[in-house]
């Protein structure tokens, strides 16, 4: 048993410099864990509530007076019901009295003590049955920002380097050379201008969503020529962001939802893409159903604010067959019980899994072992600033001990 001695929630910042909250759990061994909670801002309408309606400092104060009490004593090893004391306590089903990500920092800072007690990795206690620990996640890696995560930039909110290797000496590397050569075609593009960044760590620039794609797709290429590694262009579209009355809102027209699958279609035939997050608004089971249909057998189709990691979505997604693939974010759904539930699910369904940071960051690695515990098929976490280097960096750690 891993009885839990003392539980302590404090506040802290992410790397947008907003406000969260950081739990440490201490066991009768006098070992801890400690996790801090990350935050979204494109958040989907179905996402548990980050914070109660009073912040961080309502949170850190509902935690303390009627949480901390009862799990103290209790055994954090019991995964099901150390995450269930949190659910019952906060009584609603977005968690709005103890906040999201109170659960997410206290959920997985239990988890970290435990195998830090047993002294093993997180993954390892985590892992799903066939997980050895040897199976790497491929490389999501953010190079180009828009949408909510860029002021100025286009409506696409993520233009993605997708490197597809299983080793992640490799696909590391692949994927920051790639964000380098977009951002030097970015400079040519535009030589007078000021090149900024946006909250991952993408460039920002004025261009349109479709010549993103272009300038991308030949990052992509001029990369896989020169390293000899698989990087191929992927979008994170976050569709529902410009999306309103019926239409999907660009620059210079305004989609239907054929107007919309069709469109996304032909980009990924044109420019060869290979991964395609929410390239639909976050209701539309049946819109995503058709993308899926059209281009599903080469490119991956991940639901983000479709599914907000919850398993009930996600069985709707499986009977209507709306995505191949489906993104895992711990505090979309609130604690590590249900997140894996989900990530069980889509096995399940044959549906691959893409375990991710938020645009929100806090500078700790444990996203890489859920990554690797879960046999995810890739690690979205981007590639610049050190609360996403925190995450590559600890991947390759783990490739170190068991690499391919
Ligand atoms: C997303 C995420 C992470 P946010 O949409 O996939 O890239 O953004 O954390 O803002 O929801
Ligand atoms: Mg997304």
């Amino acid at each position: 048993m891993s009885r839990v001695q003392s539980v302590e929630v404090d506040g802290i910042y992410d790397s947008r410099g907003r406000p969260t909250i950081e739990a440490t759990v201490v066991l009768d061994s006098g070992v801890r864990g400690r996790a801090g909670a990350p935050s979204g801002a494109s958040t989907g309408v179905h996402e548990v509530q980050a914070f109660p309606a009073g912040g961080v400092t309502e949170a850190i104060r509902a935690v303390r007076e009627r949480l901390v009490p009862r799990l103290i004593g209790t055994d954090a090893a019991d995964r099901a019901a150390f995450d269930g004391t949190i659910r019952a306590v906060d009584g609603t089903p977005n968690l709005s009295v103890v906040g999201g990500n109170s659960a997410t920092a206290l959920s997985v800072a239990a988890a970290l003590a435990v195998a830090a007690d047993r002294g093993e990795p997180l993954w390892r206690l985590l892992a799903r049955p066939g997980v050895d620990g040897r199976r790497f996640p491929a490389i999501v890696g953010n190079s180009m920002n828009g949408g909510m995560h860029a002021i100025g930039g286009p409506e696409f909110q993520e233009f993605i380097a997708f490197a597809d290797d299983p080793d992640p000496a490799r696909s590391i590397p692949a994927a920051i050379r790639t964000h380098q050569l977009l951002g030097e075609a970015l400079h040519r593009r535009f030589p007078t201008a000021a090149l900024g960044r946006g909250d991952e760590g993408g460039w920002v620039a004025g261009v349109g969503s479709e010549e993103g794609v272009a300038l991308l797709a030949e990052a992509c290429a001029r990369a896989r020529d020169e390293l000899h590694v698989a990087v191929h262009p992927g979008l994170d579209l976050a569709a529902s962001e410009f999306y309103a009355d019926g239409r999907y809102r660009y620059r210079d027209r305004a989609l239907d939802r054929d107007g919309q699958v069709a469109f996304v279609s032909e980009l990924v035939d044109r420019y060869g893409i290979r991964y395609l997050e929410d390239p639909i608004e976050q209701d539309d089971f049946d819109g995503f159903a058709a993308i899926t249909r059209a281009v599903g057998d080469r490119t991956l189709v991940v639901g983000d604010d479709l599914y907000t990691t919850r398993s009930d979505r996600l069985a709707r997604g499986a009977a209507a067959r709306s995505t191949n693939a489906v993104l895992i974010k711990v505090n979309q759904v609130g604690t590590l019980t249900e997140t894996l539930r989900t990530v069980d699910l889509a096995g399940s369904d044959g549906q691959a899994t893409v375990t991710s940071h938020r645009s929100g960051e806090v500078p700790e690695g444990w996203l890489a072992h859920i990554a690797v515990g879960t046999g995810a098929r890739a690690l979205k976490c981007g590639l610049l600033g050190g609360e996403r280097v925190a995450k590559l960096n600890e991947l390759l750690r783990l490739a170190r001990v068991h690499g391919p």
